[in-house]
């Protein structure tokens, strides 16, 4: 049996029950094989697969808290610090009622190879909860972001494990979690990203992972000789990451004809009104059944759809395995160019190889959303020289940056003889700087 599908059948019946991290290790060690098959006889030696896909730890905790009837709920808390091969360990927090181990370990080993793909310093990891902020006073998740950080506080630092946002963390979260940060260590360090700006935070760390998206789609789109101009876009997802593609989206020329949230979803002939998704979403806290008061000619549509409506371009950005193969199917019957990948892991393989047999251009989630994660690395750069740069500063690095993964990614497939297959290249190219600095940091 060749090393990868022996290390695939280890990490199934090792980690049962977790089916997401066994759809993130097979995608990643699939497209290794050219480079393991290469290397097969050092890796097998230094066990250096199994290294990988074996978190160096993870913390699993109780988190208690109390909520407005006075009664004592209990939570769990997650962080799994999985590769500091090329830097601290780097990843959101998720806060979900869907949260699990498995999912946290499919997040922080993506997160390994995207933020390797950013060029930028930082290691793999990932945390989170069960908690579901929706529905709660902002009393609640203070007393839950509290709660979460006492016991979160004693393995995380501005130089071990940065943890940021993710879906259910957002402003609100981070703040909460920071302020306990430094009550109870008595450090004002660049600890979490994703702050607000008048405590540490980066311009254009909110927009960071829709534009970041944009910026690539584009660039992968000029390398076939087209733009995002006169396209027409369908996105998923009604969040942070979804908001920022949108506008970023229309910035470039483009109509955005969908956006969805974990209910329903929204068609609006006219392209989405940010504006209007800003208020139900970041400030109402709202269902989007509000965007028909906004926009009477808008249609709401209970349940799932966005990839049945016609477009050139797919936006995945709300969350894992939500376009299987019909979606994949609906799409390219629908003439779909292009999808990006604005969520981790939001296409199943199974969709992912039906798009790409049938010639549509596929950016994968950890080459496609690294402008979040990478900002926030610019974040940690401005906190450690206690300086803030402009918005144009850190938009144009943003922009450097996912131009750079285009190419090396683009590069990566090409020089293995997968040209136009971006999953390789991504994970070639995010593998080979990981690989070398564990080689070169001995048996560890
Ligand atoms: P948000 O919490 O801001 O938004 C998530 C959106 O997706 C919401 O509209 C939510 O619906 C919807 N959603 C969440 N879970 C489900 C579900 N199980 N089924 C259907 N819809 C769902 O999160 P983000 O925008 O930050 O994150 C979206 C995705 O992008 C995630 O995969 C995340 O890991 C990834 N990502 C985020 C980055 C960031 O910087 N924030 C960086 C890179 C990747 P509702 O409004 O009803 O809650
Ligand atoms: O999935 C991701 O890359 C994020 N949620 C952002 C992580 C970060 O550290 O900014």
């Amino acid at each position: 049996m060749s090393y990868v599908d022996e290390v695939i059948e280890r990490v199934v019946r090792e980690n049962p029950n977790e089916p997401e991290f066994h759809q993130a290790v097979k995608e990643v060690l699939e497209s290794l094989r050219v480079v393991v098959d290469a290397n097969e006889e050092k890796f097998r030696k230094d066990a250096l697969l199994e290294r990988l896909v074996n978190p160096e730890r993870q913390f699993k905790f109780r988190v208690p808290w109390v909520d407005d009837k006075g009664q004592v709920q209990v939570n769990t808390g997650y962080r799994v610090q999985f590769n500091s091969a090329i830097g601290p360990y780097k990843g959101g927090l998720r806060l979900h009622p869907s949260v699990n181990l498995g999912i946290i370990k499919f997040l922080g080993f993506e997160q390994i190879f995207k933020n390797s793909l950013t060029g930028l310093p930082i290691g793999g990891g990932k945390g989170g909860s069960d908690f579901d902020p929706k529905g709660k006073s902002d009393r609640e998740v203070m007393a839950f972001c509290q709660s979460f950080m006492t016991e979160l506080c004693k393995y995380i630092g501005a130089d071990t494990d940065v943890p940021a946002g993710d879906i259910g963390t957002g402003a609100r979260e981070i703040g909460y979690m920071f302020g306990q940060y430094k009550r109870i260590r008595g450090v004002f360090e660049g600890v979490l990203t994703g702050k607000g700006l008048t405590y540490g935070g980066s311009l254009a760390r909110t927009e960071a992972t829709g534009y970041g998206l944009l910026y690539i789609t584009e660039e992968m789109l000029k390398s076939k000789g087209m733009s995002m101009e006169g396209k027409t876009v369908v996105v998923s997802g009604a969040g942070n990451v979804a908001t920022y593609a949108i506008q970023k989206a229309q910035q470039l020329g483009a109509k955005v004809v969908t956006c969805s949230d974990s209910t329903g979803w929204v068609y609006d002939p006219d392209g989405i009104d940010v504006a209007a998704l800003k208020e139900i979403k970041e400030v109402k806290r709202a269902r989007l059944t509000e965007y028909k008061n906004y926009r009477p000619n808008s249609e709401y549509h209970e349940g799932k759809g966005v990839w049945t409506v016609k477009a050139d371009i797919a936006l995945p950005c709300a969350t894992q395995n939500e376009l299987g193969i019909e979606d994949a199917k609906a799409l390219v019957a629908n003439g779909v160019i292009a999808v990006a990948e604005g969520a981790n892991m939001p296409t199943t393989m199974e969709a992912t190889e039906y798009l790409q047999k049938n010639g549509v251009f596929f950016l994968p989630g950890k080459a496609a959303n690294a402008g979040g994660v990478a900002t926030s690395a610019l974040e940690m750069s401005q906190n450690s020289e206690r300086l803030s740069w402009t918005f144009e500063e850190v938009d144009s690095k943003l922009k450097g940056i996912m131009v750079n993964i285009f190419h090396n990614l683009d590069d990566a497939a090409k020089k293995y003889g997968f040209e136009g297959n971006y999953v390789v290249g991504a994970n070639i190219a995010g593998f080979e700087k990981v690989v070398d600095a564990m080689n070169a940091q001995g048996i560890v």
